[in-house]
């Protein structure tokens, strides 16, 4: 008997594991996305993580009816421009054009919210908004792809207009066809402007009280909208952004992103995806609730119109790519607002691997211009630490800062060592800098200068060139371990004389 109840047991406890392993295999098969990998998506270190955890189909849009464009003649726009055979797919934009173009105008998606995000409930009456959508060279398939998202899945009472700017593109025509269906306007540039001017003159002629930027190879995904509008009516204050799925650049498979993720960059302002703090993450019980992230990708966000005119729109004179999200992130949180990413809000974009276009002045001295643009303006004494990791800025040209000094101080904006300590704490200071501590002893300071050696004289102002807020005085076995740390860098005397040094001066360590 007991042998017969010890099998039966076994026998459960075996089917058991098979169960639990067959369901956590079904669990984290991408649906829909046969040749899935995080690495095929990942952009220039813009990409998202990728989940592959449960994803649940709420909608199959497949259902919703096709909308009228209109005149827009779409099989002939799109057929202007095929691949001709033996043509490098990747070539013009850096994703397989052949794959996108078999797509069509419109697919269905799959709905890889939390499935606690479709039971939300929004107000009835809600602000339209203005979709601001520039564009250099694009795709036709890809950016016809992201109008009629926006059209097929937004409440169309929330949808003002759709406006275009072109920023220059080669070809006139795509400007003039897409400016023939409903609600979408088109602005053609006179010149290469860049997206950050080109965004400027899409807000400026919109007509709604809401802004909301799209790049121009997105999928919006089921009831996008919506929370992002919710937010921002509570509070005018918050700049919203969705989480970014990936539209793979490869095969153009719709896969979801980590709902763990923020945004935020290391100190030469380079972006990256990073996880929510672990506290932050103990703390969520609830998984449909706001992000709070240090700064926005950038491409893809609502905030309201008057607050985005308020705070003086973007720096107009960033050009073409890059660094406009730092400074609009630094100037939101710093001036009084917000930023979130809304994890029932999700958009499909395709992240990519490089540039497809040309910058006029180069990459590299563009985004240097760029990002010391908003070093220079916005993070006063922590800029130190900008021209460290990126010491080929020093000296490079950036145009005058005087226009924006101004506006700060007029927006009573608040220094960025209250976004180190109050947004960003997880952002450390570099190591070298915690090694080039200062130890105060009555009015004598004893100081590491650099690989210089040590320095024992009269303190100077605060005692120290790092921010206030980030010096310690190092116990014997802290100095010991950060010192050792950097044994490579450092010669070995030096860091027997520095700890023997500390440890002589009377009544510094405990
Ligand atoms: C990311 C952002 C992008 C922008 C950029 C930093 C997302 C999803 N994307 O880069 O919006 O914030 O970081 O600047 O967060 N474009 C022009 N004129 C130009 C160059 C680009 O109109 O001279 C358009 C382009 O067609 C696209 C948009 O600007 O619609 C963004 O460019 P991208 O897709 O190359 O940028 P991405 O996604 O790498
Ligand atoms: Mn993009």
């Amino acid at each position: 008997m007991r042998r017969i109840r010890a099998n039966a047991i076994a026998i459960l406890t075996v089917a058991w594991i098979l169960g639990t392993f067959y369901y956590l295999w079904q669990d984290s098969k991408p649906a829909s996305t046969p040749s899935s990998s995080a690495s095929q998506a990942r952009g220039r270190g813009h990409g998202q993580k990728l989940v592959p955890g449960r994803l649940e189909i709420h909608r199959d849009d497949r259902t919703i009816p096709l909308i009228l464009l209109g005149g827009f003649d779409e099989k002939t726009y799109l057929a202007a421009k095929q691949l001709k055979t033996g043509d490098d797919p990747y070539r013009e934009h850096a994703f397989n054009l052949q794959e996108s173009d078999r797509l069509g105008s419109e697919r269905a998606i799959r709905d890889t919210r939390h499935y606690r995000c479709a039971s939300l409930t929004y107000d009835a009456e809600l602000p339209s908004t203005s979709i601001i959508i520039t564009f250099h060279n694009e795709a036709r398939s890809t950016l016809l792809r992201t109008i009629k998202s926006v059209l097929m899945r937004s409440p169309p009472s929330l949808i003002q207009e759709i406006i275009l700017i072109d920023d220059f593109s080669t070809d006139p025509e795509d400007c003039q066809l897409l400016s023939q269906i409903p609600k979408v306007r088109c602005l053609r540039n006179s010149r290469r402007e860049g997206l950050i001017r080109s965004r400027v003159r899409g807000a400026n002629t919109a007509s709604a009280t809401i802004l909301t930027f799209l790049d121009s190879h997105c999928e919006v995904n089921a009831d996008w909208l919506q929370p992002m509008i919710q937010r921002v009516k509570e509070d005018h204050t918050r700049v919203v952004s969705p989480i970014i799925d990936v539209i793979s650049l490869d095969n153009f498979a719709y896969l979801a992103a980590s709902a763990d993720l923020r945004g935020g960059f290391d100190w030469s302002l380079h972006f990256k995806w990073e996880q929510i703090p672990i506290e932050q993450k103990m703390a969520r019980s609830d998984p449909t609730q706001p992000i709070r992230t240090p700064v926005i990708a950038g491409g893809i966000f609502v905030m309201d119109k008057s607050w985005f005119n308020h705070l003086g729109q973007y720096d107009t004179h960033m050009d073409i790519w890059g660094g406009e999200n730092f400074e609009l992130s630094f100037r939101v949180w710093m001036c009084g607002g917000s930023l979130e990413i809304l994890p029932c809000s999700r958009v499909g974009h395709v992240f990519r691997k490089r540039h497809p276009y040309d910058f006029p002045e180069g990459n590299a001295l563009t985004y240097i211009k760029n990002t010391r643009r908003a070093a220079e303006v916005w993070m006063d004494e922590y800029k130190q630490y900008y021209y460290s990791a990126r010491p080929s800025a020093q000296g490079k040209a950036f145009g005058s800062i005087a226009d924006h000094l101004t506006l700060r101080r007029k927006l009573n904006c608040k220094p960025f060592r209250w976004y180190m300590e109050n947004v960003y704490p997880e952002l450390r200071v570099p190591e070298q800098e915690a090694v080039s501590s200062v130890l105060k002893q009555g009015g004598m300071c004893l100081e590491t200068r650099g690989r210089d050696g040590l320095g024992l004289a009269e303190c100077r102002g605060a005692g120290t060139n790092r921010p206030q807020s980030q010096v310690r005085r190092p116990r014997m076995k802290v100095c010991f371990l950060k010192v050792a740390y950097f044994k490579f860098q450092l010669q070995r005397d030096s860091i027997v004389n520095f700890c023997s040094l500390i440890k002589s001066i009377p009544g510094v360590l405990p």
